[in-house]
């Protein structure tokens, strides 16, 4: 941005003086190209000063605002603040320019003069005026050259108040924004309304909080499409073998409510991975996003160079290559995976899944006695504008919208049953950034399981909440006692809205346990 001002400034004073000044009004100047060169410097300079006074600030907050595709000269946005920056510039430079039009220091396009007012002498001589020693009183002579009608005090105030002018144009954005960012520092990044961009915020912090590039997305779901669909694996060898390849989507979080995500295998959650305790298991994970990613295998113990984290255990698979995770399962429960790479960014986004292993004794499930089996991926979103942001506990990224396996309430899947069935629920804590106290109606559950480890049953708690943290799981068993619509939904109401708005009872983070007689 800094290279900017200088690129233009020097620009606009080039074209304004060798051009604009000395080319197109050397007829009404008159004398040759480099006397009038030579008389217009002065004044041009002063001009520019003021250009500059008004066009920095405009383009400075505007470029740096929200929108910074206005920093990209490929975008029509740029070139629309570009102009405005433009016109603005010659705004605050009109005073000046009518005062130096009126003490005959230049010509404007619209001033007329009598004709011997016009500059007449040989323009190769020294001019002069530029030394600032004109009399006041020798304008007008006939047959001389235009003559400046300043004082000295004059001719040293106003260039003064114009170098003055110029640095208040980049002292004040200064203080605002970040000018020693460049377009390739923010990659034409869209940020959300009410983010803090001060003059030290980081370029890479604005691109992890920008929203994603719509032009991005290269498919889009149904409306009706559903996440945590069970994937299956091929075996090859006594290996189960998954294949999940991250990619960025158009996602129906309601009917009415469309969201960029990133996605594993094109659906949010990602599909489900089933693995029976003690399986040999590799996962081949290609990346189609626009930046690196991994795969992390939240709550399993595996080999570390299997464990997923960027930087620390593999390098980030670059957009286009895949990586090849395998191990075996050596425990049984409710787990997840997630991107491990910019997670406050990409899971954020959409890039997580349900990871459930059976256990090899299956009398351990058998004994919690349940007839239905249903998971619960928790998810925050911020969308606004057609633009998807990962929703973030800073001030800018909070979410509006809240999900269960990818769809908000009226849009979330019900959960049907009878009476005296029992239901197994896996909370899992997707979500990036809150605390879901996760409550039902009608009767208090049993916490069975947390993180994938059984609680012995003299340890269990009977509890009708339980908070669910990002990362946490809980699997709980709660029985239908009577008939009805049973709600299940987090405690925090403003997660059971769809932007503030309640529909049919709800929004977001709820859900209807249908009990039949
Ligand atoms: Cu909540």
């Amino acid at each position: 941005m800094r290279i900017d001002f200088v690129v233009e400034y020097a620009a606009g004073f080039a074209f304004g003086l060798f051009i604009f000044q000395s080319l197109f009004m050397k007829d009404m100047l008159g004398g040759s190209y480099v006397g009038a060169v030579r008389n217009t410097f002065v004044p041009e300079w002063l001009s520019m000063n003021m250009m500059a006074a008004g066009m920095f600030p405009t383009m400075a907050l505007l470029m740096m605002g929200r929108d910074m595709r206005a920093m990209e000269p490929t975008e029509p946005l740029f070139w629309a603040v570009m102009s405005l920056g433009v016109i603005i510039g010659f705004t605050t430079a009109y005073p000046v320019n009518v005062w130096m039009v009126a003490r005959k220091m230049k010509h404007g396009l619209m001033t007329s003069r009598p004709r011997d007012d016009r500059p007449e002498r040989d323009p190769e001589d020294p001019p002069e005026h530029a030394h600032g020693s004109q009399p006041a009183a020798g304008h007008g002579s006939p047959g001389h050259r235009m003559r400046w009608d300043v004082t000295r005090p004059q001719l040293s105030a106003v260039p003064l108040l114009t170098v003055l002018a110029a640095l208040l144009g980049v002292i004040l954005p200064a203080q605002k924004v970040n000018l020693a960012l460049s377009a390739d520092d923010v990659g034409g990044a869209i940020m959300p309304p009410g983010m803090v961009m001060a003059r030290d915020t980081p370029g890479e912090a604005m691109r992890d909080m920008s929203a994603i590039d719509p032009d991005e997305s290269s498919y889009t779901a149904a409306v009706s499409a559903r996440g945590d669909q069970p994937l299956e694996p091929e075996m090859v060898g006594g290996v189960r073998v998954f294949r999940l390849e991250t990619s960025v989507i158009r996602w129906n979080i309601l009917s009415d409510e469309r969201v960029h995500a990133y996605a594993f295998n094109r659906q949010v959650p990602g599909p489900r991975i089933e693995l029976i305790e003690g399986d040999r298991v590799r996962l081949i994970v290609s990346n189609g996003l626009p930046e690196p990613t991994t795969v992390h295998w939240h709550g399993l113990v595996v080999p570390n160079a299997m464990d997923g984290p960027a930087e620390i255990t593999q390098e980030p698979i670059q957009p286009g290559d895949s990586y090849t995770y395998e191990y075996t399962v050596r425990q049984a429960g409710t787990f997840m995976y997630h991107t491990h790479d910019h997670p406050d960014r990409q899971q954020a986004l959409g890039l997580y899944g349900a990871l459930i292993v059976k256990p090899q004794d299956a009398a351990r499930d058998e004994r919690l006695r349940y007839q239905h089996d249903v998971v619960v991926q928790l998810q925050e979103w911020l969308e606004r504008e057609g633009f998807t942001y990962p929703a973030m506990l800073m001030e800018g990224g909070l979410p509006n919208f809240f999900t269960i396996n990818g769809k908000a309430y009226p849009d979330t899947e019900p959960i049907r049953m009878r009476v005296d069935e029992r239901v197994r629920i896996r909370f899992i804590g997707t979500n990036n950034n809150f605390i879901h106290p996760m409550h039902i109606h009608g009767g208090p559950f049993e916490i069975v399981e947390s993180d994938g480890n059984p609680v012995p049953a003299g340890a269990r708690l009977l509890k009708d909440t339980v908070n669910v943290g990002p990362g946490e799981r809980y699997d709980v068993i709660w029985t239908a006692r009577l008939p009805g619509k049973w709600l299940l939904h987090c405690h925090i109401p403003h997660h059971t809205t769809n932007e503030n708005v309640e529909e049919k009872g709800g929004g977001g983070l709820t859900t209807v346990i249908d009990v039949d007689a």
